[in-house]
């Protein structure tokens, strides 16, 4: 991509109004294009800025794909023929906030009203609506016209009771009339098919391999270093590999459909150091900086369904994880913020050990899992949850740290997805409001899901000794020292029954070697 080629308004030229694009909203099908009497007098904005760089320590993929398709998107708006003003970070004339750009801007170009599209962040609306009300100017929020479930209305529900996952995804089914018999009833005649949904992967069938569109960023990359960004992992510049236009994010949903979808439900649980994407879809990037509409990805699986590619389970198992899980997190965000980023009801206080960094760790399934984070941007979901995550939850690490980790390392974090997942789903910061017990699981979990355990140096079977794996001392650990509050926990009730069972010696044994491993959490 020529960075000269990057669309600028350099005459102080008059526009009525000025339209906000922030660097997540990607979506060229927003109204906001389609109303061809409101164009001549619009100048549309984008900007790449330090105050988004650093919020959060990013991977280098991150920033490199949400430029590069923020560049393209400017481009393309531009070659339609609409004003555009497209501010690189290393401009001599960017001042690297959202609201000095945009102070500039609206003298230099007499704008006499502001609009932007509601942003998914709640920081970034604050800031804006602060800017807005101190400019006195009149301004429009309008919606991103990307979710499924309205944000007020959700907020407002959520903000009284959160409902389970399950409930509010059964009514949004119903709501969107997907896959329902003409009766309202579900097809197959249940709601969730998850129980199919758990194989191990045997390592047949093969594993699809994502699409490869491998941009070169090489340029891009040399200007953000140049800017001085500080980021971590790999950038892979010179062939760069996630979809940064809405036709490749088109081509990556039919590559998914036609060779991941038919096993995503069998191995969704799944985890293998031969594969680190195996059936997953790999288009969370896309959706989140809305080059794909939720809708569209929900109607091409359906679609994949009703010409027998694919079973009824699977494909209820993957509409669940969008129509379901993403809004849900949404709605939790929206309606708890901004206490929700403070919560930490387990009082967990260690500093997330130093491996999480580098990958530098004996255990095999973090190893890989922090491995490939580090190099792609990208975990699934399991690994996410039943590893990083699960081990931060089990070593008592304090939320902010594991928050500030997730936010950073994957290419597809925001706030609002990332928070709930992080602090409510994996580390039960929340106590409980996003889902009903802690996933907290031992070495037994694992080595049941994946191939890791085999080639590691920890035993998986042992909970005490020299070489017994930390998952299953931590585990009962993690159990002892939150009884008061998660032993009344009927979902829990199997575990502390299986505690009991082991007797005080054994106990004492477990926990002894849990406090040595917490010891030395920087050395596992
Ligand atoms: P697939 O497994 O193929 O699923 C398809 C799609 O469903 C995803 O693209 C995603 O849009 C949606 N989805 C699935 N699960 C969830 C979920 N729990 N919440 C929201 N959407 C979901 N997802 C993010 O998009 N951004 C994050 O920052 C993020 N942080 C997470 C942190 C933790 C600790 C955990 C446990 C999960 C997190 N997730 C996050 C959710 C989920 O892991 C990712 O959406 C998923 O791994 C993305 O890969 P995929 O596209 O291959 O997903
Ligand atoms: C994450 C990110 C980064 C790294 N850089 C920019 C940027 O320079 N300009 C921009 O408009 N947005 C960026 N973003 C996304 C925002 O930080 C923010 O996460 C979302 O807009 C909120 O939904
Ligand atoms: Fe992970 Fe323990 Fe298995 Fe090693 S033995 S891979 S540390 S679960």
């Amino acid at each position: 991509m020529r960075t000269t080629d990057l669309p600028r308004i350099a005459r102080a030229q008059p526009f009525r109004r000025l339209r906000l694009i922030l660097g997540d909203q990607l979506n060229a099908r927003h109204s906001w294009f389609r109303t061809p009497a409101e164009q001549a007098d619009t100048l549309y904005v984008l900007m790449e800025i330090r105050s988004e760089t650093d919020y959060a320590w990013h991977h280098a993929q991150k920033v490199l794909g949400i430029f590069a398709a923020m560049r393209a998107f400017a481009q393309a708006l531009a070659t339609a023929g609409l004003a555009v003003h497209y501010l690189r970070l290393g401009d001599e004339d960017n001042q690297q906030s959202f609201a000095a750009n945009l102070a500039t801007l609206l003298a230099r170009h007499q704008i006499s009203t502001l609009e932007w599209q509601q942003p998914d962040e709640w920081r970034v609306a604050q800031h804006l609506n602060e800017f807005a009300a101190q400019s006195g100017l009149p301004y429009q929020v309008v919606d991103s016209e990307h979710f499924l479930a309205e944000q007020a209305q959700i907020s407002q529900q959520f903000a009284q009771k959160i409902p389970r996952m399950e409930f509010f995804y059964r009514a949004m089914r119903r709501q969107y009339q997907l896959l329902l018999t003409p009766e309202g009833e579900p097809l197959g005649g249940q709601w969730n098919f998850d129980a199919d949904n758990r194989q191990r992967w045997p390592g047949n069938p093969p594993a699809p391999s994502w699409p490869q569109p491998r941009h070169d960023l090489r340029e891009l990359w040399q200007e953000i270093n140049a800017a001085g960004v500080r980021t971590l992992g790999a950038p892979q510049a010179d062939a760069f590999n996630w979809p940064l236009s809405r036709r490749e994010a088109q081509e990556w949903l039919r590559h998914f459909i036609a060779h991941a979808l038919p096993h995503f439900g069998a191995y969704q649980d799944a985890m293998s150091q031969a594969s680190p994407t195996l059936f997953h879809a790999g288009l969370s990037f896309a959706l989140n900086i809305k080059l794909l509409h939720p809708l569209e990805v929900i109607q091409a699986a359906i679609a994949a369904y009703e010409h027998g590619a694919v079973s009824l389970p699977t494909v209820e198992g993957f509409v669940r994880q969008i129509l379901g899980w993403r809004e849900f997190v949404r709605g939790v965000y929206w309606a708890r913020m901004p206490g929700y980023r403070a919560l930490n009801v387990l009082q967990h206080q260690r500093p997330l050990p130093r491996w999480y960094w580098d990958g530098q760790t004996k255990m095999a399934c973090l190893r890989h899992a922090i491995g490939q984070s580090l190099s792609m941007a990208y975990a699934h979901h399991i690994q996410r949850l039943m590893v990083t995550g699960n081990f931060a939850l089990l070593a008592g690490i304090d939320p902010d740290q594991v928050d500030a980790w997730y936010l950073g390392i994957y290419i597809d974090a925001f706030e609002w997805v990332e928070l709930p997942n992080t602090r409510g789903m994996s580390q039960y910061a929340d106590g409980g409001l996003l889902g009903s017990k802690p996933y907290a699981g031992s070495a037994s979990y694992i080595g049941k899901m994946s191939d890791y355990c085999k080639g590691c140096v920890y035993q998986p079977k042992l909970r005490h000794g020299e070489m017994a794996c930390p998952f299953n001392s931590l585990y009962w650990h993690f159990h002892a020292r939150h009884a008061e509050r998660l032993g009344r926990n009927p979902r829990l009730a199997m575990s502390y029954r299986s505690w009991e069972k082991l007797g005080a010696q054994e106990q004492a044994a477990t926990l002894a070697q849990a406090e040595l491993y917490l010891a030395q959490l920087d050395d596992l």
